[in-house]
C-alpha cells in the first residue's frame, strides 16, 4: 500500500528563538515524504504535556532535543512502521500507550507530535488534498480573523509592560488579505507613532514592538492612535484582543500589576474598565492557571460582552475543558497542538470546545519555525480566528502567507470577520 509507512527519521533544528526543537522526515512506501516541525512555548502552563528537554548543561544550554529525536528514530519509528498514514487516531493512539505517561513525559510530547503532525500532513498528501480540506473536509468553509501581536511585554519581551500580548483584530476587512493589510498598515503607523516619541522599536519573539511604556493604557491609547493614522476606526474596521498571561502576574494569593498587588476581584474591576474604555473585545488568560474561582467570576462579569479565552487554564486538554465548561469558566480555548501531543487528542479538544458553543482560537508558540500546519488548522475546524504573531519575522508571516495562498486558490471560502465573534 501506498498510504503506509516506510521510515521516519527525527532530526534536531533550532526554533525562531535559536533553541533546539524537533523536526520529523516521514517517508511512505510510494517514496514520497513530508517534513514537520513543531513549536516551543515560553510562558508555558504547568498542565501541558511534557517536551522533553536533554537538561545536558554542556549542549544548548540544557536545551537540546537529542533524547526526544532518539525516542522517534528507535522507538516510535520501528513502532509505527507500515501503518497507514490514513489511521490518525490510531496511530496517536499507539504513541500514547507506547509513552503510558498522561502527560506525555516518557518519550516526549515534541517527539509524539512531530510524528503525530507528521503522519497528517503524509495522509493529506497520500489523498492529494490540501491540508486543511483534509482535515476539515467539505465542511472547511472560513478563513479566519488574524489576531496579530502588534505590542509585548511579560515573558516574552525585556521591558516594563506587563500584559504579554496587544493584538489587532481586522474584523471590519471583507477579505483575508484586506484584514492582514489593514493590520500591517497599523503595524507600521504603531512603528511610525513610537519613533515620533522616541520610543523603542525593537521586537519581542514574536515580532511585536517591545518598547517601555508608562503603563498598559499607555500601550492601548497607542494601539487606538495607530488604527486611527492608518486611517482605521477602532472598534468598527479593528477591534483589540489582549493576552494578559496572568500565570506570570501571580504574586502570593494575588497578581502584581503595574507596582500593585490586585486581588483576583480587583483585576476583574481592571479589565472592566478596561472593556469599557477601549475596543478590546478578547481577553486571554486574564488569570491564572489554577485560579478556577476567579475564572468563573471573570466570565460571569463579562463573558456576555467580550471573548473570554483559556490557554494556560486549558492547555488544550479535553479533560481540563470539560470542567471549564461544566463551571462556566470561560467562552473560548485557545487551541495549541504542542499543548496536549497530538493530533487526534487536539480535535477532539477543538469538538468539545465547539459543541459548548464556544470559541476555538489556533495559536502559535512564541517559539516557531516555518512549519505552517496551524494557518490550515484554523481553516479546517471553522474556528474563525488564529493568532500567529505580528505581520513580521518569517515564522510569523508563513502561516499569514499560507492563508493568503488558501484563499487565492479556494473560492469557496469566506472571510469569518465579525461572525467569528458573534456569541
Ligand atoms: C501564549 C503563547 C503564544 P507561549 O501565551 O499564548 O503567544 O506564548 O508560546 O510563550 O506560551
Ligand atoms: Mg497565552
Amino acid at each position: 500500500m501506498d498510504d503506509t509507512i516506510r521510515d521516519m527519521h527525527a532530526m534536531e533544528i533550532l526554533d525562531s528563538r535559536g533553541n533546539p526543537t524537533v523536526a520529523v522526515r516521514l517517508e511512505l512506501a510510494d517514496g514520497s515524504s513530508v517534513v514537520s516541525r513543531v513549536p516551543a512555548g515560553a510562558s508555558t502552563g504547568a498542565h501541558e504535556a511534557v517536551e522533553l528537554r536533554d537538561r545536558d548543561m554542556s549542549r544548548y544550554r540544557g536545551l537540546g532535543v537529542s533524547q526526544a529525536i532518539h525516542n522517534v528514530n528507535t522507538i516510535i519509528g520501528p513502532a509505527l512502521k507500515d501503518l497507514p498514514v490514513t489511521e490518525q487516531l490510531a496511530v496517536d493512539q499507539r504513541m500514547i500507550e507506547i509513552d503510558g505517561d498522561p502527560q506525555k513525559a516518557r518519550l516526549g510530547a515534541n517527539a509524539i507530535l512531530a510524528v503525530s503532525l507528521a503522519v497528517m500532513a503524509a495522509a493529506a498528501k497520500c489523498r492529494r488534498q490540501p491540508l486543511y480540506r483534509y482535515i476539515g473536509g467539505l465542511n472547511a468553509a472560513l478563513l479566519p480573523v488574524p489576531l496579530l501581536n502588534v505590542l509585548n511585554g511579560g515573558a516574552h519581551a525585556d521591558n516594563n509592560v506587563d500584559i504579554q500580548e496587544f493584538m489587532l483584530v481586522p474584523v471590519g476587512a471583507a477579505t483575508f488579505r484586506e484584514g492582514l493589510q489593514m493590520a500591517q498598515e497599523t503595524y507600521q503607523a504603531l512603528k511610525a507613532l513610537l519613533q515620533s516619541q522616541s520610543l523603542r522599536t525593537a521586537v519581542g519573539d514574536e515580532g511585536g514592538f517591545a518598547p517601555d511604556l508608562q503603563s498598559n493604557r499607555h500601550a492601548l491609547d497607542l494601539l487606538v492612535e495607530a488604527m486611527e493614522r492608518a486611517h482605521l476606526k477602532p472598534g468598527q474596521d479593528m477591534v483589540l484582543a489582549l493576552d494578559v498571561a496572568a500565570n506570570e502576574l501571580k504574586q502570593g494569593d494575588g497578581y502584581r500589576l503595574e507596582g500593585d498587588v490586585l486581588t483576583g476581584m480587583q483585576l476583574i474591576d481592571y479589565y472592566q474598565h478596561l472593556v469599557r474604555d477601549y475596543p478590546v473585545i478578547s481577553i486571554e488568560d486574564g488569570l491564572a492557571e489554577d485560579d478556577w474561582d476567579h475564572w468563573q467570576l471573570l466570565n460571569d462579569r463579562l463573558g456576555d460582552r467580550i471573548q473570554l479565552v483559556g490557554d494556560d487554564l486549558f492547555v488544550t486538554n479535553p479533560a481540563r475543558i470539560a470542567r471549564g465548561i461544566d463551571e462556566a469558566s470561560a467562552n473560548a480555548v485557545l487551541i495549541k497542538p504542542n499543548q496536549i501531543g497530538t493530533v487526534s487528542e487536539t480535535l477532539e479538544a477543538i469538538r468539545l470546545t465547539q459543541s459548548a458553543g464556544w470559541n476555538a482560537v489556533v495559536s502559535h508558540r512564541s517559539g516557531e519555525t516555518e512549519d505552517t500546519t496551524i494557518a490550515d488548522l484554523a481553516v479546517a475546524i471553522n474556528g474563525g480566528q488564529i493568532k500567529t504573531g505580528a505581520p513580521a519575522r518569517g515564522e510569523r508571516i508563513a502561516k499569514y502567507n499560507r492563508l493568503l495562498a488558501i484563499e487565492q486558490a479556494d473560492s469557496s471560502l469566506s472571510y469569518a470577520g465579525w461572525e467569528a465573534f458573534r456569541r
